[in-house]
């Protein structure tokens, strides 16, 4: 029931943005500023997307689903307006009734509500569960600075607040109605139910108030919604009494103390801050979606039995792990249900997917700060544990070290919660996210518990959304393939892609190949005959950044040595956590390096060096087309999947890489000819970890090594200053946790192989051509139809 039918034509496109120039935006054409056009644009885009979303609504009303819903606390979702004009097929009516249409697009702001690869995910997934029919809703927190802007002060990584929704948000709906509470502190009183009904009395509540975003299908009518909670103060929290008497702060407090809640997203991608507002962030989203999830559960059933028949819930690594003991707390103790009921329905639920391998980035929180705050939680924790216990103890008698080690609850040094072994115990499914990491999961971390429950454990190998990241980056690139292909169903069905392998033996198809990617350097700035070579991720020692800037200066001494090479321009991108020092250091030290190595007239026809800053999602979709060679240099064991790697290899882009995460099934699908593998593998790295490993060695050993480092520790790149870097130099050749220098002779090695490939440019053209004609494994459509298939059991549901 289209309630106003929105025109094709540009006739009728124009007339609705010109209406909504007039009664949204209270101006008229002469008179409205860039912002008012843009705003008026992105709601007549918007009003499209309603139009389904109504139909949706409906369609899912009716079919009584089962859903899944997506618990993450970090969403990547990338600018909006570009999105919504191709899955509406507005983009040429937009076009054609504004001459300025590119610079409008420019105020479509990103919601940069995350940090990395974790966020970017769920995204992609979103994506791909609309274009799949699938009824899902994803649940997160709408901060109101996302990640920090990075700019560079002396080549040092600054953050600045990113206030990204200063400006309003188009793409968002207010639903004040659907506000919920939530508790903290308090207390717990016994019930004169069964022993383990309880009844918690928060000594503080906050309003937990929702707005969602649209989230199409591509080539379908479906749209999903993405429910972000911010958090309000409750009503009348603003003290009057204390204004009055000019305790202006005091008066405010309770408010801003509320508001908190929702503020910031943490900065972190690997370490846990322990900070209680991060565990209050996490309880906030978690019981603001149960209980959202559980309204929608009672509008059309009221049998508690088929709970977990109708709803999936997917937890996005450990941060919502606290909605396990959250949902049985809701059933038991308002519910009433009885706990072994609750506990089946609950297990049945949840799917956990772990995202890292990495011990400091799974989460702990100490015993005490989670007693303070979620008193309640705190005591169902231990009830599931005393279950478990006793399970292990029948299933292994007397091995106290097993029970030890599996336990909730982390005795020593200090008694903390191990979050990561109550979302296995309280899932019934779960995932890793490449089949190296899910083997390594299951081998080692999680060893235990794969032992324990083997049919538990899964791999749903990562994907991404081709329609975000070939079709709305690489327009060119689409358009050749569509060509080629003779339709665009590639882009719901990616392994089409294959159709592609023919014309890499095609000269002609060769040809324009190439021409793209030199419209897509030039488009991003760089010399379009230069190899452009791209590490875009998170800065982390295990990503080793300073393995690619050891290689940097060693072609920089070898240019000046008179050794030539293609020209190669090699652009780094990507934000460090505030407080992680060492990640920090190596920005400063790529960006001291750049300045000396562009600004050599000897060197600037073979080399050059960039960095741009504030790497998010628009400007990966700027590089990503740009680039011939894709680094994924992270030591073997180390990247849960990496999903970058994907997006480079779908835009034409060689790997050099080692087997690590997703580049082992990238190479294994790409072929082994196709890819420039370097570096020891897991096993080796993790023998040489556990062995004593001497950096020193491999320094003393490694002519070019030693004097790359050298120039370095002399201050080449830092004006004869020796002890600008001397903490980073010390922790490389002292530890190097990570076998930067154990690596960097196969690395360089290897390198010297890709310029080798690269002076043949029809061959390298060819495989180029072969990486994406064989990348169609990656799409996100293919890892949500797996975790449909294996861990979600849900089926599409047909809008009309
Ligand atoms: C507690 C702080 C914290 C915050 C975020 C710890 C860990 C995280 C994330 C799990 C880190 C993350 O983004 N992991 C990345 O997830 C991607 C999607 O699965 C993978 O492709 C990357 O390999 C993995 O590093």
């Amino acid at each position: 029931m289209d309630l106003r039918a929105l025109g094709h034509s540009p006739e009728e496109f124009e007339r609705e943005l010109l209406s909504n120039l007039y009664y949204q935006r209270g101006t008229t054409i002469e008179s409205a500023s860039r912002r008012d056009v843009y705003e008026a644009l992105a709601v007549t885009v918007r009003d499209r997307l309603a139009a389904r979303r109504a139909r949706t609504a409906a369609a899912h009303y009716q079919a009584n689903p089962r859903w899944v819903y997506y618990l993450s606390a970090e969403y990547m979702l990338g600018r909006q307006l570009w999105q919504n004009l191709l899955y509406t097929g507005t983009e040429d009516l937009a076009r054609s009734v504004r001459a300025d249409f590119d610079e409008i697009a420019e105020l479509d702001v990103e919601p940069g509500l995350g940090n990395g690869g974790l966020g970017r995910l769920a995204a992609c997934l979103l994506d791909s569960l609309a274009t799949l029919d699938v009824p899902a809703v994803g649940y997160g927190i709408r901060y109101d600075l996302g990640i920090f802007r990075q700019t560079f002060v002396d080549g040092a990584q600054v953050e600045l607040p990113d206030d990204w929704a200063f400006e309003g948000n188009p793409w968002e709906f207010r639903a004040p109605d659907d506000r919920e509470v939530v508790g903290f502190y308090g207390t717990v009183f016994p019930t004169d139910g069964p022993t383990r009904r309880r009844r918690w009395e928060p000594a503080e509540t906050v309003l937990g108030e929702p707005s969602h975003m649209l989230v199409p299908g591509y080539g379908t009518a479906t749209v999903n919604i993405v429910r972000l909670w911010r958090a309000r103060a409750a009503r009348g929290s603003f003290d009057l009494t204390r204004f009055a008497r000019g305790e202006y702060a005091d008066a405010v407090q309770e408010v801003v103390r509320s508001e908190n809640i929702s503020k910031v997203l943490y900065p972190d991608d690997s370490t846990e801050s322990g900070r209680e507002l991060r565990l209050k962030q996490q309880y906030f989203l978690v019981s603001c979606s149960l209980r959202d999830i559980i309204r929608r559960f009672r509008l059309r059933n009221s049998d508690w039995g088929v709970f977990a028949d109708k709803t999936t819930i997917q937890l996005n690594d450990t941060h919502p792990v606290l909605a396990i003991p959250e949902l049985i707390r809701i059933l038991v103790d308002e519910y009433e249900l009885d706990w072994d009921r609750a506990w089946d329905i609950t297990r049945r639920t949840f799917g956990y997917t772990c995202h890292t391998l990495l011990p400091e980035a799974l989460e702990t929180w100490p015993v005490a700060m989670l007693g303070r705050l979620l008193p309640r939680h705190l005591e169902i924790i231990y009830a599931i544990n005393e279950d478990f216990l006793r399970e292990l103890e029948q299933r292994y008698p007397g091995d106290a070290d097993r029970v030890r080690h599996m336990s909730l609850i982390q005795e020593e040094p200090e008694r903390r919660i191990r979050m990561a072994h109550l979302a296995v115990v309280g899932a019934h499914a779960v995932n890793g996210v490449a089949e190296l990491h899910s083997r390594l999961l299951a081998e080692t971390t999680l060893r235990d518990f794969a032992e324990l429950w083997p049919a538990k454990f899964h791999n749903v190998t990562n994907g991404i959304t081709p329609r975000r990241f070939l079709r709305i980056a690489n327009p060119s690139l689409s358009d050749l393939i569509t060509e080629a292909l003779g339709s665009e169903s590639w882009l719901t069905d990616l392994e089409q892609l294959k159709g592609l392998e023919p014309f890499a033996d095609d000269p002609g198809f060769r040809e324009r190949w190439r021409q793209i990617k030199r419209h897509n350097k030039t488009r991003l700035g760089t010399d379009p005959d230069a190899l452009t070579d791209v590490i875009i991720k998170r800065f982390h020692e295990y990503k080793r950044q300073m393995l690619k800037l050891l290689h940097v200066i060693t072609m920089y001494q070898r240019i000046r040595d008179g050794v030539t090479q293609p020209p190669r321009t090699v652009v780094f991108s990507g934000k460090a956590a505030p407080g992680y020092w060492a990640a920090k250091e190596v920005i400063r030290l790529i960006n001291a390096v750049a300045g000396v190595v562009n600004a050599d007239p000897l060197v600037a026809p073979y080399l050059t060096v960039l960095f741009p800053p504030d790497y998010n999602v628009t400007l990966a979709e700027l590089i990503i087309p740009a680039a011939d060679l894709s680094e994924q240099i992270s030591l073997a064991g180390k990247e849960a999947s990496g999903t970058g790697n994907m997006k480079l290899t779908l835009n034409g882009a060689l790997t050099i890489g080692t087997l690590d995460g997703a580049n082992i099934e990238i190479r294994d699908r790409v072929g082994a000819e196709n890819f420039f593998l370097f570096g020891l593998d897991a096993a080796q790295a993790a023998e040489l970890q556990h062995g004593n490993y001497q950096p020193r060695g491999y320094y003393e050993r490694d002519a070019e090594l030693h004097g790359a480092i050298d120039a370095i520790a002399t201050g080449a790149f830092s004006r004869g200053d020796t002890g600008a870097f001397a903490g980073l130099l010390a922790t490389l050749l002292g530890r190097d946790d990570y076998l930067t220098l154990a690596d960097y002779r196969s690395y360089v090695d290897t390198q010297d192989l890709v310029n080798k490939a690269w002076l043949d440019p029809d061959e390298w053209s060819r495989m180029s051509v072969l990486n994406t004609a064989r990348s169609g494994f990656f799409s996100a459509d293919r890892t949500v139809t797996e975790y449909c298939q294996r861990i979600w059991h849900t089926d599409p549901v047909s809008v009309p």
